[in-house]
């Protein structure tokens, strides 16, 4: 495979791959993107995100997007990249596109949890949490969607190492963790919207999930995730259901999207992108494509909301 000149988006990329896309990506578009450093993973991997960025003069507000903190959900990554490509392929052509970055800056963290996946890549398929060693190497692995100081360890948890939702040893126990954590801490009052991509489910998650108590913007969460859901199902019919985690699902505490909310970042979402559990984890190539498509009409509408508003 050739990356990124023909790089083949409707393929799964190893980690490796994902990284010269990277590279590439902000060599090819230097008037628009830049890589750069967020943190290390546990296994000392190197975190980046890429910013996409209008040059201007005026300080402008920041969408962010992190994909694959769970590993296997391989769908995740491959929007992040889709997306990105989607935006410089289009944003002079497109008007909405080209309208929101005038105004807003994108953030996108195509693999929040590196080892993970590459560990989804080279032993198991089906791995979730990230590769940290605990009780003396035993059992690995942190789930890092349960690792935010969102009312850590309260709910929709475990305290068991070997555990598939293992909140950790604490609140940002993880590198990983921290390393986003400590970036959307410094830059909270310029997020406007953070969203948090997942598999699978088809479903657009609101906060919170660590309680019933609904946010106090709510009503408005609600109104734009259905504007998004509606979006989505107008390219290929895809049904999306919209509500809060802990209403429309079960309950769970330490999420990053219930963390970014209670930190005053108002537009906060989850995805869950497909399937609704035919192909699961392991959606078949053959539907990235479809897939990115539409979800990419969804979260374009999210942004369009909250530069227009
Ligand atoms: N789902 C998310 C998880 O962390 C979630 C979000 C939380 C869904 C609670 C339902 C209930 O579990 C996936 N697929 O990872
Ligand atoms: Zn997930």
């Amino acid at each position: 495979r050739q990356v990124p000149e023909g790089y083949v988006y409707t393929q799964y990329h190893p980690m490796e791959e994902i990284y010269q896309w990277m590279t590439q990506i902000q060599k090819s578009n230097s008037e628009l993107v830049t890589q750069h450093y967020l943190g290390k993973t546990i296994e000392n991997r190197t975190m980046y995100y890429l910013q996409i960025s209008q040059p201007s003069d005026k300080t402008k507000k920041i969408i962010w997007m992190d994909c694959g903190i769970h590993a296997r959900e391989w769908i995740s990554p491959a929007f992040c990249q889709w997306f990105v490509k989607e935006i410089l392929q289009n944003y002079k052509s497109d008007p909405k596109i080209s309208r929101f970055l005038q105004n807003l800056d994108l953030y996108v963290l195509p693999v929040l949890n590196i080892d993970g996946y590459i560990y989804s890549w080279e032993k198991d398929r089906l791995w979730r949490k990230n590769r940290s060693p605990h009780m003396n190497g035993t059992c690995y692995g942190t789930d890092l969607n349960r690792n935010f100081n969102s009312s850590w360890g309260s709910i929709g948890v475990s305290y068991n190492c070997s555990s598939e939702i293992f909140c950790g040893s604490g609140p940002e126990s993880e590198p990983e963790t921290r390393a986003v954590a400590q970036f959307i801490e410094r830059k909270k009052s310029d997020i406007l919207c953070y969203l948090t991509i997942h598999s699978y489910g088809q479903y657009i998650l609101t906060p919170y999930g660590s309680t019933t108590k609904p946010p106090s913007n709510s009503e408005e969460l609600m109104h734009v995730a259905e504007e998004a859901a509606a979006a989505l199902m107008g390219k290929y019919g895809t049904s999306y259901k919209v509500g809060s985690t802990s209403l429309i699902l079960y309950s769970n505490s330490g999420s990053s999207r219930d963390w970014a909310h209670m930190i005053g970042i108002p537009f906060s979402y989850t995805f869950e992108l497909r399937d609704k559990g035919t192909h699961g984890f392991v959606l078949p190539p053959d539907q990235i494509q479809p897939t990115c498509e539409e979800t990419t009409l969804a979260v374009t509408t999210i942004i369009d909301y909250v530069d227009q508003k």
